[in-house]
């Protein structure tokens, strides 16, 4: 990941590293690796994401070719669920990202990948986060926990609990799945974004799939150079929601006893496992 130079941040960017994303200065050859990336993704996807993303990439118009203007896709997005996309120039500090989130406002990158980098970036850039991360947020409960978890994040600063926290939006908003009648369904952004992870993380024998417990994936360790070995699935986006609606305190003091991480391909005896092709796809966890 690269790091930046706070001082040169610092004296390029304000407190809130917000920038205009000159949408008029993105050349054709941009918005064509936009519309590469994106019927690229939309074939691979082939049904495989939640419907509340197809809905929102409807919904907020984002099929209509090319990288999405942000004074128009902001004006859907506010009406239907009062967040907005903003634009930064790279990963910005935890803190400021948190408090975006805590304000309703997602920070995409304003650059587009390189044509030559059409499977890896390094860091998110306009792709990754408007069509991986824009359109659930026109859903009101997964807005609602974003909202939720940026709150969280401010209060995980003051108590030193910041890698816990990036592990819950590792396991949920980056690469989580959810349950459904017709099996695994994906809502992470950073599968349904990309072209390899959205068939692996579903069709593959290797990693495992694992119940959601908020408890558990604060203490499992990632990677974030290569494919999951543990992909964590909710029963509904609603479970998302509640999880963060706990009195945190008795959580983290917990939390601060257990040293040991939880490693990637770890299976615990507490643990609810979804095996590939069973009825336990579709079954509920509490066995309805
Ligand atoms: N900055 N621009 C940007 N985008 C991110 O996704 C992001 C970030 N800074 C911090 C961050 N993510 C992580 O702390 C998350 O795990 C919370
Ligand atoms: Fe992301």
């Amino acid at each position: 990941m690269t790091v930046h130079d706070p001082v040169i941040d610092a004296q390029s960017y304000g407190d809130d590293f917000v920038i205009a994303q000159h949408w008029d200065k993105y050349t054709s050859e941009e918005h064509n690796v936009w519309n590469t990336l994106y019927e690229r993704q939309i074939k691979v996807l082939a049904g495989r994401a939640v419907p509340e993303f197809y809905k929102g990439l409807e919904q907020l118009n984002l099929n209509d070719g090319g990288i999405p203007d942000l004074s128009q896709l902001n004006k859907s997005l506010q009406a239907l669920t009062g967040w907005t996309v903003v634009c930064v120039p790279h990963l910005i500090p935890d803190d400021v990202f948190f408090d975006h989130l805590a304000n309703r406002r997602f920070p995409a990158g304003r650059f587009i990948r390189k044509p030559d980098q059409m499977d890896y970036i390094e860091e998110p850039d306009v792709f990754h986060d408007v069509f991986g991360h824009v359109p659930l947020l026109a859903q009101p409960v997964f807005a609602d926990y974003m909202q939720a978890y940026g709150k969280g994040g401010q209060r995980a600063k003051a108590e030193g609990m910041l890698k816990e926290l990036a592990r819950l939006y590792w396991y949920t908003v980056e690469f989580g799945l959810l349950k459904s009648e017709h099996g695994l369904k994906i809502y992470g952004a950073g599968i349904v974004s990309s072209r390899t992870e959205s068939v692996f993380s579903l069709e593959s024998d290797s990693p495992n799939r694992l119940g959601f417990n908020l408890e558990r994936v604060m203490k499992t360790d990632y990677r974030i150079d290569d494919f999951q070995q543990a992909y964590f699935v909710v029963d509904d986006l609603y479970d998302l929601l509640k999880a963060t609606q706990q009195d945190f305190g008795p959580l983290y003091e917990r939390l601060k006893k257990q040293t040991r991480l939880h490693g990637l391909t770890d299976i615990l005896e507490s643990d609810y496992v979804f095996h590939k092709g069973t009825q336990a796809y579709a079954k509920k966890r509490d066995g309805s």
